[in-house]
C-alpha cells in the first residue's frame, strides 16, 4: 500500500478500480510534484512564508483580508475540525453557503486538516443534501446560519453527518467563536499527493449527482496549467466571477488561481450584472471568471461603469456564441478567452489565449492536455468531422463509487459527451452535447447552431433550440425564446424569426415551431436544461 495521510480511508477505498481510470498525463515541467504534497501549505502558507503576508488576498463585503490574517484564520477552524469536533484526516465536511471569505477559509482549513472538502451550492435543498451527504458519506458539516434549515432536515436522513457548526451565527457555539477560542498556528496535515482533498459534484441533469474525486496534485495541476499558459495570471492581478466556489469553474478561477501565483480576489454573496459591473470598476478588477448569458446580460450595462481596468475576460460552462464574443468586446474592449472544462477534469482543458482566438471556435488542447475526436467504436476520426471528444491530462475522471465510470472513461480517454470537430488548424469546434443532437427528416443539427443564429436578432434576449416528437419528420426544431424589454410575441415575430435563421444557416435548420418564455430552465451552475423543455416537449406530445 502506499503512502496516504488518511486516517478514514473511505476516499481511497471508493476510488474507481485503477483499470478504469483514464491515462493521466505528466509530461510537462510545470506538473511535477513531491510524492506528499499539501495543496493549501502551496497555496497559502508558502506565500506567508515567502514574505508575502500582507499581500491582499480577499476583497468581501466587509473588508480585506490579507494573505497572513487569512492563514490565521484557516489555521484557527483547522483546529475546530480536528481538537474541537474530533474529525481526523480523511473525513468529509461539507461546506454550505454562498461565496463569500468565510468559505474561502473553510476550504483551506478542511484541506490543510488532511480532511475532504465537499463544498454545495447555496441553492441546494433537503433533498440534493441528503443525496451528497448520503452518496460522499459526510461526517461534518460547516454552514451559513441563513441556510440551516435545508441542511437540518437532510441531517434527520443522513446518519453519517454527526455535526454541524454555524458561522454567522453570533451564539458561543458558532464557528466564529470557536475560531477564536483557538491557537493561530496549525501544522498541516502531511497528504499524500494523491489523497483526495475535493469530491466535486457533477451539475448533472439525470439520474444521481455523480461525486467526482480529486487529489492534492489536481488541485495544483489545474493552477499550473490553464491559469499560466492562457490566462498569464500574475500576483498583481485582482480576480472576481460569478460561478459558485462549489462549482469547478468557480473554485479554481475565484480562489485557487489568483492564490497560487499570489495575487488577490474578490468574494461576494450575490452579483448581478450591475453588481458585477460596479465591482469591476471598484475594485479595478483585472480577471473575470463568468458564463457567456452573463457576459451578455453585462453588454447591455457596460457603459454606465469604468471598466479599464480589465485585461481578461473567461467564459466557460456553456459554448459561448459569436455574437455574445462580439457584444462583450463592444462593451468592454476585451477578446474574450472561451474555455471548455468539466467537473470530471476539475478545471479548462481547451482553450486560445486573447491573441489566437478563432471566434466560434473553443481553441487548441491547452499545453498539459490532448485532445482528438472519435466516431462511436472509440477509433480516432479524421480532421473535419463530427464526432465525440476525447481528452486526457493530468487531471481526469474519477467517480467515487459509480458505474457510470465506464462510460466517461474509453480506452484512456475522458469522453465529455460533447460532439466537437477539429479543423486542419488544429482548433476544435463545438458542435453540441451529444444528447442536444436533433435528428430531423433525416438531418443532424446541433441546437447551438440554430441558437446562435437566433441570438443575432435584435429581439432575441436568450433561447434554447431543442427537438420535439414529431410523426412526419422524428424531431421538429422547436425554439424557445426569451425576448428583449420592450419587444411583444406575436405571430409575425416567429415568422420574422423563423426567417431570418433561414437566411442566416441552411434553410433546414429553421425551427418549425417558437414558443416564448419569460425566462429558461437553468441548472444551479447556470446551464440551459434543454432536458428539462425536452420533456415539458414529451409530455406535451
Ligand atoms: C459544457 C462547454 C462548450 C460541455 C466547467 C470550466 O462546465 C464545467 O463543468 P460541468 O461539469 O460541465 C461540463 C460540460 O459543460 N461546457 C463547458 N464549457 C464549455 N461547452 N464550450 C465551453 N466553453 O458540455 C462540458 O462537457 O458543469 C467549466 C471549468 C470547470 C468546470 N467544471
Amino acid at each position: 500500500m502506499s503512502y496516504t495521510a488518511h486516517v478514514d480511508t473511505f476516499a481511497r477505498d471508493n476510488l474507481p478500480p485503477r483499470d478504469l481510470w483514464p491515462e493521466l498525463i505528466f509530461d510537462i515541467p510545470e506538473v511535477q510534484y513531491p510524492d506528499r504534497i499539501n495543496c493549501a501549505v502551496e497555496l497559502l502558507d508558502k506565500h506567508v512564508a515567502n514574505g508575502w503576508g500582507d499581500h491582499p488576498v480577499i476583497y468581501g463585503a466587509n473588508g480585506t483580508l490579507t494573505y497572513s490574517q487569512m492563514q490565521e484564520q484557516v489555521n484557527r477552524i483547522a483546529h475546530v475540525l480536528t481538537d474541537g469536533m474530533g474529525l481526523v484526516p480523511g473525513n468529509r465536511v461539507l461546506l454550505r453557503g454562498a461565496n463569500s471569505p468565510m468559505m474561502a477559509i473553510c476550504w483551506y482549513a478542511v484541506a490543510k486538516a488532511g480532511m475532504i472538502v465537499v463544498a454545495t451550492m447555496a441553492m441546494l435543498r433537503e433533498k440534493e443534501l441528503v443525496d451528497v451527504i448520503d452518496k460522499g458519506q459526510v461526517n461534518a458539516a460547516i454552514c451559513d446560519k441563513a441556510l440551516e434549515a435545508d441542511l437540518l432536515a437532510a441531517q434527520k436522513r443522513c446518519p453519517t453527518l454527526k455535526s454541524i457548526v454555524y458561522f454567522n451565527d453570533p451564539s458561543p457555539e458558532g464557528l466564529e467563536a470557536r475560531a477564536a477560542g483557538k491557537p493561530a498556528d496549525y501544522n498541516a496535515v502531511d497528504t499524500a499527493a494523491d489523497d483526495t482533498v475535493l469530491i466535486a459534484f457533477t451539475s448533472g441533469t439525470t439520474g444521481k449527482p455523480k461525486g467526482t474525486m480529486h487529489f492534492h496534485r489536481d488541485v495544483l495541476a489545474i493552477c499550473d496549467c490553464f491559469p499560466k499558459s492562457t490566462v498569464h495570471i500574475t500576483p498583481d492581478d485582482i480576480c472576481i466571477g460569478t460561478p459558485p466556489l462549489a462549482f469547478t469553474f468557480g473554485l479554481g478561477g475565484i480562489l485557487l488561481f489568483p492564490m497560487r501565483v499570489g495575487g488577490s480576489t474578490v468574494l461576494l454573496e450575490k452579483l448581478s450584472p450591475d453588481i458585477m459591473l460596479k465591482a469591476i470598476q471598484d475594485f479595478k478588477i483585472t480577471i473575470t471568471w463568468s458564463s457567456p448569458v452573463f457576459y451578455r446580460q453585462m453588454s447591455g450595462l457596460a457603459k454606465n461603469y469604468d471598466l479599464s481596468s480589465l485585461k481578461k475576460c473567461i467564459s466557460a460552462g456553456e459554448a459561448l456564441p459569436v455574437s455574445t464574443r462580439t457584444m462583450w468586446k463592444d462593451a468592454s474592449g476585451i477578446e474574450m478567452i472561451d474555455g471548455i472544462g468539466a467537473t470530471e477534469m476539475l478545471h479548462i482543458f481547451i482553450s486560445a489565449e486573447d491573441k489566437d482566438v478563432r471566434p466560434g471556435a473553443t481553441g487548441k488542447p491547452i499545453p498539459g492536455y490532448q485532445a482528438c475526436i472519435l466516431d462511436a467504436d472509440g477509433k480516432p476520426l479524421p480532421k473535419g468531422n463530427i464526432g465525440r471528444l476525447a481528452v486526457k491530462g493530468p487531471t481526469g475522471c474519477r467517480y467515487l463509487a459509480d458505474d457510470r465510470q465506464k462510460n466517461y472513461v474509453l480506452n484512456g480517454w475522458n469522453i465529455t459527451g460533447d460532439a466537437y470537430r477539429l479543423d486542419e488548424d488544429g482548433y476544435f469546434w463545438f458542435h453540441a452535447r451529444t444528447d442536444d443532437i436533433i435528428l430531423t427528416a433525416g438531418y443532424n443539427v446541433a441546437g447551438p447552431e440554430v441558437e446562435e443564429a437566433l441570438l443575432k436578432h435584435e429581439a432575441v434576449a436568450e433561447c434554447a433550440v431543442v427537438g420535439a416528437p414529431d410523426e412526419e419528420r422524428g424531431q421538429i426544431i422547436k425554439a424557445y425564446i426569451v425576448l428583449k424589454a420592450g419587444q411583444t410575441a406575436s405571430d409575425t415575430l416567429v415568422r420574422t424569426l423563423q426567417d431570418f435563421v433561414k437566411q442566416n444557416i441552411a434553410p433546414y435548420k429553421y425551427p418549425r415551431a417558437i414558443e416564448f418564455l419569460d425566462s429558461l430552465p437553468r441548472t444551479n451552475t447556470g446551464k440551459l436544461q434543454r432536458f428539462a423543455l425536452r420533456q415539458t416537449e414529451v409530455k406535451s406530445s
